[in-house]
């Protein structure tokens, strides 16, 4: 045992409670992300590690590796949480040669079976690790070199292997350093042209093994690179119509990259929703005066509320979920405080769907804003919208109409409205 027996109680998470006709815990669909919950040591550019975890004692990589794994299915089991997400090499050790890693990887998925077929728990995706080690440090299907392609896509062959062999609802790419440090040395467009055909090798391959799940990219615009070519939303999109995979690969999109991008985690949701591409979310946050990609545990209910109005807005998740890619402060040295991080962010995505619920519920907000866009029903907009008016028409429906009139947007109004909202769920 790694974590203590006793836990709090939450909050506000009640996985049964049933919101709009749903279970709390299938709309939430949350996930354990491996690499920071179970793998960050704490480490920061300007320190050693700090955390203590009796997971990572034995000396023997492959042992220690069954161990983090044990303490990992102990979390989730004790929070209730019902997936989980992990890169290979999180979960198994890198070997001497690339037999020897796909062995290592074969062996404790092996081990995740077991652990998985006990408690009922699966991927929400897995992916591959294709920016920690040096190979990489140019890209990975991004490389100058067509080696280091080959042997990323030799590597995420595996991936996708693991991920199918573990029941995973979907598989995340996401260009880690898939852009360049200076377009001095780039050729832009030929990168982007390779990234494209590695992802349709990919999906070619997820289809031969018969692999169902979403195939998702995940924005990023920046750090560790100074530019990914997956910046935001609508550049991911651009790729994927500009290449032919949109009907391939829907967005994986992450608070704390959408803040990096210049835009709120909302603007990201909504470009992929109405694009009918949004998939899955990663959940954090960053921290407003650093500026770099923090991936703090998100527990303003402000922010949830705003991300489960797009998502009851899509009709809720299909094979996405809610992914906490969130890492305790460097501070937070003991495993209780990952109990912690999860059930504050769980209680408030809890909190963010019925505060959501109660929005879509009495229809206010919706009123107000489909009376802005009711004159597009009839008149000179439904002219203009059937493609049968003229600039000549417009002149002439103005010089017969006159002035437009001058109405209010109403945002405090409508700011009001949700703060309402949230303040009667907490
Ligand atoms: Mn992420």
């Amino acid at each position: 045992m790694y974590f203590p027996d006793a836990i709090p109680q939450f909050r506000a998470y009640d996985p049964a409670r049933v919101v709009r006709g749903k279970a709390m815990a299938d709309h939430l669909r949350f996930a354990m992300c491996y690499w920071h919950t179970m793998r960050a040591t704490g480490a920061d550019p300007f320190g050693a590690p700090t955390m203590r975890r009796e997971w990572e004692r034995e000396a023997d990589p492959l042992r220690r590796a069954r161990d983090t794994m044990d303490a990992a299915f102990e979390l989730m089991g004790k929070l209730g949480i019902k997936f989980w997400t992990f890169h290979d090499r999180d979960i198994a050790p890198e070997g001497e040669t690339f037999a020897e890693s796909v062995r290592n990887l074969e062996q404790l998925v092996r081990y995740a079976e077991t652990k998985q077929k006990e408690s009922g728990i699966r991927p929400l995706w897995g992916t591959a690790n294709l920016f920690s080690n040096p190979r990489y440090m140019s890209g990975a299907a991004t490389n100058p070199d067509p080696h280091v392609f080959a042997y990323a896509a030799a590597q995420v062959k595996h991936a996708l292997e693991a991920t199918h062999a573990l029941g995973g609802a979907g598989y995340v790419f996401w260009g880690g350093r898939e852009g360049y440090e200076t377009l001095l040395n780039t050729e832009m467009q030929r990168e982007r042209e390779q990234y494209a055909r590695f992802l349709r090798m990919a999906a070619e391959h997820a289809k031969s093994i018969g692999f169902k799940g979403q195939l998702y990219i995940e924005p990023k615009p920046k750090e560790p690179t100074v530019h990914q070519y997956d910046s935001d939303a609508e550049a991911c999109l651009n790729f994927l119509r500009e290449f032919g995979l949109l009907p391939l690969l829907k967005l994986n999109i992450e608070t704390n990259h959408a803040t990096l991008a210049g835009h709120t985690m909302v603007h990201e949701l909504r470009v992929a929703r109405e694009a009918g591409a949004l998939g899955s979310i990663d959940a954090n946050v960053g921290d407003e005066l650093l500026g770099w990609d923090t991936d703090q545990f998100l527990i303003d209910e402000r922010a949830t509320t705003a991300i489960m109005l797009e998502v009851l807005r899509m009709g809720g998740f299909t094979t996405g979920g809610l992914n906490f890619d969130a890492k305790v402060r460097r501070q937070s040295v003991d495993p209780m405080d990952l109990v912690h991080a999860h059930m504050g962010s769980m209680d408030a995505f809890a909190l963010g769907l019925v505060a959501a619920a109660a929005i879509v519920g009495d229809g206010k907000l919706d009123a107000i804003v489909r009376d802005r866009y009711v004159a597009w029903g009839g008149g000179i907009g439904m002219k203009v919208l059937a493609g049968e008016a003229t600039l000549s028409d417009c002149e002439k429906y103005v010089l017969k109409a006159g002035e437009p009139a001058v109405r209010s947007g109403q945002q405090e109004l409508i700011e009001n409205l949700v703060a309402e909202s949230v303040r009667s769920a907490v």
